[in-house]
């Protein structure tokens, strides 16, 4: 899809000029300004009240230094980054990724799809994301203590629970988001809900941990249902073994699918009898270990090295959830020859734009991540309630309202699609859904 509108062909011709060298950034807004086009068309005054060329930039960056010091005494430092992308509808709100890819291109990119992801979950969050290129692997928890300790020394200024709230993302689980809220309240001396994905005993909401994979599953079957279909009787396959891929794991067998196979950045497993999830648990949230250790104990599953060879794998439902890019136009010309019928992203812009292309040529089902993944972001969002009102929901509770958030995404996606001539095309419905509510708040704002 070719910009037509002059107006934001200008506007992405700027942001190609002011940000060179950022390609995950550059296509990510590609993306989003392609699917605006209608949205142009019909609404001249928001191009008046400039909100196409305020969106495209972040309101504030912040990069800073972090040392830290190894089991060895020896000092590194990595670089920290904080982008505030927009403040329109609510707190920046968004995850801390540490990986060694991190760069201000990969924060950029993630800061502004949460924009409109966190737009879409209909709570009051603005969009930001933050991170670093530190490599948790392999490092001793000491190591990853003072690391989130020399982190949290920088950035602790710069949030608040009603200013800017952190959470996870890849490499940041439950034991990074104590060290970083341990030292948040040292230096503040405040308890409050600054971070969320927080640990239960420390103002953490229950479903959390759970919601970004179970939410992923709610939103497929609600794609599926609009079809009169379900995940009974599924294969399903599953890109990742994080925090995102296990719990869609699970509840994609609770609703009656076969996961069939995993992934890391090594390479993938396949169990024809099922994913046993609790022997997957034992091994990345107990062990640490590579996701190639299951085939140790199952002997009747098999491993193989690289990671893109995953979705060769025959299924009738993709699910990617591990990283930027990881599935592209072969990967997904392999999905749609081995029957594939629908793709719904865990991760965040884990299928190129040429992959997302084949899909829409061969009608399959394609659930983009910033309505799809939505639901980690928005349990958070309730996880920032509970704070407030210094009070816990139940599991049912929060698992409830999870539902009912992804239910009603994915209908304001399909609605807004059909509306703007685009049926059934939620990429078009999730962008233009997302944006209406931001570009509403930042019209009614003023300059
Ligand atoms: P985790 O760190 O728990 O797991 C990440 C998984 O993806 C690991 O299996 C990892 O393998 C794999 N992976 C990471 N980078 C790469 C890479 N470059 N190539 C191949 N595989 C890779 O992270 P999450 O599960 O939390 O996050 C996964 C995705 O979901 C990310 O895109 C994240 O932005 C997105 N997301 C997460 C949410 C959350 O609540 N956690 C919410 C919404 C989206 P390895 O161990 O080998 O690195
Ligand atoms: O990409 C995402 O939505 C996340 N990593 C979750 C962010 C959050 O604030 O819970």
């Amino acid at each position: 899809m070719a910009i037509k509108n002059s107006y934001l062909q200008g506007v992405l011709e700027d942001v190609k000029k002011r940000n060179p060298g950022e390609p995950e950034f550059l296509q990510a807004v590609t993306e989003v300004l392609e699917s605006l086009e209608p949205v142009a068309d019909k609404r001249p005054d928001l191009i008046e009240a400039g909100v196409f060329d305020c969106i495209v930039e972040p309101e504030r960056i912040i990069k800073f230094r972090v040392p830290w010091m190894d089991d060895n005494g020896k000092v590194h430092v990595n670089r920290g980054f904080r982008i505030q992308f927009n403040s329109a509808i609510g707190p920046y709100k968004g995850g801390l990724r540490l990986h060694p890819s991190v760069n201000e291109s990969v924060i950029k990119f993630l800061g502004f799809e949460q924009v409109f992801k966190n737009s879409l979950t209909g709570l009051p969050i603005g969009g930001g994301k933050g991170g670093s290129d530190f490599d948790p692997k392999g490092k001793s928890d000491n190591e990853v203590m003072r690391f989130c300790q020399s982190f949290m020394t920088e950035l602790y200024r710069h949030i608040g629970a009603d200013t800017d709230v952190p959470a996870g993302d890849i490499g940041v689980g439950a034991r990074e988001i104590g060290y970083l809220f341990g030292q948040y309240k040292k230096i503040t001396n405040e308890y409050v809900g600054v971070l969320t994905g927080k640990g239960l005993t420390y103002g953490g909401s229950l479903a959390r941990k759970e919601a970004t994979g179970y939410g992923l599953c709610y939103f497929t079957n609600e794609m599926l249902a609009d079809k009169g279909d379900s995940f009974k009787g599924k294969t399903v396959v599953i890109s990742g073994s994080g925090n995102v891929a296990i719990y869609a794991t699970e509840k994609a067998t609770e609703l009656g699918g076969k996961v069939i196979a995993l992934s890391d950045s090594n390479g993938y497993i396949v169990d024809e009898d099922g994913i046993d999830l609790d022997l997957v648990k034992q091994i990345k949230e107990v062990e640490r270990k590579r996701i190639k250790e299951y085939v140790n104990t199952k002997k009747n599953a098999k491993y193989v090295e690289g990671c893109s060879g995953i979705w060769s794998v025959k299924c009738d439902i993709a699910l990617p959830c591990a990283t930027q890019n990881e599935l592209d136009e072969k990967a997904a010309n392999e999905l749609v020859a081995g029957g594939c019928k629908l793709v719904a992203e865990g991760a965040n812009m884990p299928c190129t734009p040429q992959a997302v292309d084949v899909f829409r040529k061969n009608k399959i089902l394609f659930g983009p991540a910033k309505a799809a993944n939505a639901g980690g972001v928005a349990t958070s969002a309730l996880e920032m309630s509970q704070n407030s009102m210094r009070y816990g929901w139940s599991f049912e509770e929060v698992d409830g309202k999870l539902q009912g958030i992804m239910k009603s995404i994915f209908e304001n996606a399909a609605k807004a699609a059909k509306e703007y001539g685009f049926e059934d095309d939620l990429v078009v419905g999730a962008n233009i859904a997302g944006f209406l509510k931001v570009a509403e708040t930042m019209k009614a704002y003023g300059v």
